[in-house]
């Protein structure tokens, strides 16, 4: 096992990573930002190193700083947890070279499912469903226009090097292509430095549906069920629940089956996400892999009783897993509290916490950095606490989180809970009855 983690992250993810390695007994190692000297994360952590100034670019994404603090402190291996360098498959290798162990996945399999095409075409390969599309990528406007004929309007660009819904572009019909092929290759030049673009059948009012898995260093892969994450806005998840309110055995097995099928086939080691698309007839198809620990991670450690930290920890470590998969006993949710304001476009809202109250009571667990007095710097996510909600039935985790949010007081900056209150009382939700439009109509009052 472990000696020493250092933890290359801030916030609640860096606080979560702590607390398991404290029950495994293993030494900790934050690095910090000088924005973030008085986090909880610097002092709840054995040891601290500074890595620079407020900037991630020259701080939690300054890899020779973060080498350097794990080679001071004699760390053997570093945690990314998400965001940040934990899908960086430079800085995968570069913790190899030094021999320090990533806590993640190998540069191979996050440079494969990086690039968004080609982790398509592995995926269909391995018998995984995928959304008809084009082969692979386009060469130009003609191509695009030929394939769309072929498979139909609407369909969808997207960018292979692409994420968070940038390079991408709804075609309706084809006098509408040229535009929208030039503006999406230009949009993912510009962000990904990679234009390149494919194409598929536009699917309708989706559900985001993902599945976790587990990997071990022996080829044995599970799954842990779903989490329904269709409640987004300009593709940032708000709220999160498993079960999905959607899902049916049938749905489950198959999808889990998929998932585990995606694993095997880049013969992935550790805890990762399968993402599918589901639409209403229920077909599900492959839309990402997440190699990475995910924010929304909580519900399903929740629901089956299991440690997804302790868990990566321990694979990493090569120890085996069981490979018998895990089906939800219990339904859990979880409100994303942000730092925005949500009647003013969700605006970030830094600042001085002067005033906190924090949710407790049977069924509410909260994972959190904050404290009474605590400074939201305005370089980072406005993530500050995940709320999060379980009992017997969807109902009661409904209602014990409209109770919880009811409790939670934070004065001093604008937060997402007034949205979240809202959210819990509408018809629609209550009814289980969304998908990935479903904020695109709500109206915050
Ligand atoms: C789609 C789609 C509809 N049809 N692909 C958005 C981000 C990227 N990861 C994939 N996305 C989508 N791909 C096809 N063929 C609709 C979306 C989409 C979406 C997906 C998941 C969660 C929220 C979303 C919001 C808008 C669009």
């Amino acid at each position: 096992m472990f000696k020493k983690i250092l933890i290359a992250n801030r916030g609640e993810i860096a606080l979560r990573i702590i607390r398991t390695c404290k029950e495994m007994g293993i030494n900790t190692v934050a690095v910090y930002s000088t924005a973030d000297r008085d986090s909880l994360h610097v002092r709840f952590a054995d040891e601290a190193v500074c890595i620079g100034p407020p900037p991630s670019r020259e701080s939690y994404l300054n890899i020779p700083s973060i080498i350097a603090a794990a080679e001071i402190t004699n760390s053997d291996s570093i945690h990314p947890g998400y965001g940040f360098l934990s899908e960086n498959s430079k800085f995968s290798a570069i913790c190899k070279e030094h021999g320090i162990k990533f806590i993640g996945a190998t540069p191979e399999q996050i440079d494969g499912m990086g690039d968004k095409s080609n982790a398509k075409n592995t995926m269909k390969q391995a018998g995984v469903p995928t959304i008809p599309g084009s082969m692979g990528l386009l060469l130009d406007i003609n191509d695009a226009k030929k394939v769309a004929a072929e498979i139909g309007y609407p369909v969808i660009l997207k960018a292979t090097a692409g994420g968070g819904g940038r390079g991408m572009r709804i075609v309706g019909k084809e006098e509408e292509m040229e535009a929208h092929y030039e503006s999406a290759s230009k949009e993912a030049e510009a962000a990904f430095s990679n234009g390149a673009l494919y194409m598929e059948k536009y699917i309708e009012e989706p559900r985001h549906i993902e599945i976790q898995i587990a990997g071990d260093q022996y080829g044995k892969v599970c799954h842990l069920s779903e989490r329904d994450c269709s409640i987004q806005r300009r593709h940032q998840k708000l709220l999160e629940e498993t079960p999905s309110p959607f899902m049916t055995e049938e749905l489950r097995n198959k999808m889990g089956d998929a998932a585990i099928k995606a694993a095997q086939a880049v013969s992935y080691e550790g805890v990762g996400t399968v993402e599918f698309l589901v639409d209403k007839h229920r077909n599900f198809y492959f839309m990402e892999m997440n190699t990475r620990i995910q924010v929304e991670h909580p519900i399903t450690e929740e629901v089956i009783n299991y440690d997804l930290v302790k868990e990566q920890i321990k694979i990493a470590a090569g120890i085996s897993i069981t490979g018998k998969n895990y089906f939800p006993n219990l339904h859990a949710i979880e409100c994303r509290i942000n730092a925005e304001d949500p009647y003013n476009g969700f605006r970030p809202s830094p600042g001085k916490i002067t005033t906190l109250h924090v949710p407790g009571g049977h069924g509410v667990r909260v994972d959190s950095h904050i404290y009474a007095g605590y400074v939201i710097p305005p370089y980072y996510d406005s993530m500050i606490a995940k709320l999060i909600t379980i009992a017997q039935t969807r109902e009661e985790a409904i209602s014990t989180m409209e109770r919880a949010l009811s409790e939670f007081v934070i004065e001093g900056v604008h937060t997402t809970i007034p949205f979240h209150m809202q959210l819990m009382k509408d018809k629609n939700f209550k009814e289980g009855n969304y998908t990935t439009k479903f904020l695109e109509t709500f109206k915050i009052q």
